[in-house]
């Protein structure tokens, strides 16, 4: 059974974490298995939105604790620098949005796979933990970095010292997560965001993650600068000509990506 199912349909990419009776806990074959499918989506064209979620009853339960405990895991040395930091780095580097549907329970690397994604979203029944400190481990998988930005330096240290099960609720009411959704109505919610995505003008979007990435570093200045840089590349596109024209006459635009 492959441990990541991919397809694409209508521009959208669906990656499913497939070891649903280990709750899509990662090993090395579903780190590096993920990492080539992002490297898929950033290459093919006809890839517009990335859609990540859980087969099953969980989103991810993070790393697969029985691979640690293996003397023939991959260790410690390896996990970080080859599993967890280049997935993060993929995701955000990846010029295209990337919806996290987290249809379950979303802990450790898990939860913060999700956390780093554009937009995420998660049914009602989902929840997010901040396992690290149950085991003796931090924040990894960019924990320290996005948590504080999207919760608060407060609630991040709570939640990572604390290692609650956060309800979807208030993930949601923290700003953890853009939206959550009755669990009845998740999947089908959850996939029009990432179609309504792949529809709307590619290069715009992809600009707009580079200006969000770059606004975590920037200075004030330099985030006045880049988004100056960003729109005369931006009002060079079809898109963007088409999207005005398409105002001006009253009718629906028709974007083409480019
Ligand atoms: O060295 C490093 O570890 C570095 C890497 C760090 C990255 C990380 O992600 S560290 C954090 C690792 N994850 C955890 O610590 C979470 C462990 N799991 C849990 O706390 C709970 O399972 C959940 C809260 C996620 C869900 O609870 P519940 O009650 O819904 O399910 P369960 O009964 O605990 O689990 C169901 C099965 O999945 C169970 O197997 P069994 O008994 O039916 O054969 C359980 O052992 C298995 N499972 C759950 N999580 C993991 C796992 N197996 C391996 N690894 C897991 N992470």
């Amino acid at each position: 059974m492959e441990s990541i199912l991919f397809h694409i349909e209508e521009g959208v990419a669906e990656i499913t974490f497939n070891r649903p009776d280990k709750l899509n806990a990662f090993n090395r074959e579903m780190a590096l298995l993920l990492q080539s499918k992002l490297d898929e989506c950033a290459s093919l064209h006809e890839v517009h939105c990335v859609y990540i979620t859980g087969a099953g009853k969980a989103f991810s339960a993070g790393q697969d604790l029985s691979e640690i405990a293996d003397a023939n895991g991959p260790g410690m040395d390896k996990i970080l620098s080859e599993h967890y930091n280049p997935i993060i780095t993929k995701i955000r580097h990846l010029p295209k949005p990337v919806v996290a549907a987290v249809n379950g329970v979303a802990a450790g690397a898990g939860a913060n796979i999700a956390l780093c994604c554009d937009v995420a979203v998660a049914a009602e029944s989902a929840s997010f933990i901040q396992a690290f400190s149950k085991i003796g481990l931090i924040p990894d998988s960019g924990g320290t970095y996005f948590l504080p930005r999207l919760v608060g330096w407060q609630k991040a240290s709570a939640f990572a010292m604390l290692g609650e099960k956060i309800s979807a609720e208030d993930a949601e009411r923290t700003g953890m997560i853009y939206k959550y959704f009755p669990d009845n109505e998740f999947k089908q919610e959850a996939y029009q965001i990432a179609i309504t995505l792949a529809k709307l003008p590619a290069k715009a979007l992809a600009f707009t993650k580079h200006a969000f990435n770059n606004s975590f570093i920037n200075t004030f200045e330099e985030q006045l600068l880049l988004e100056d840089a960003l729109q005369q590349l931006a009002s060079q596109t079809y898109d963007y000509k088409e999207g005005v024209k398409a105002f001006l006459e009253k009718r629906n635009p028709v974007f083409n990506g480019e």
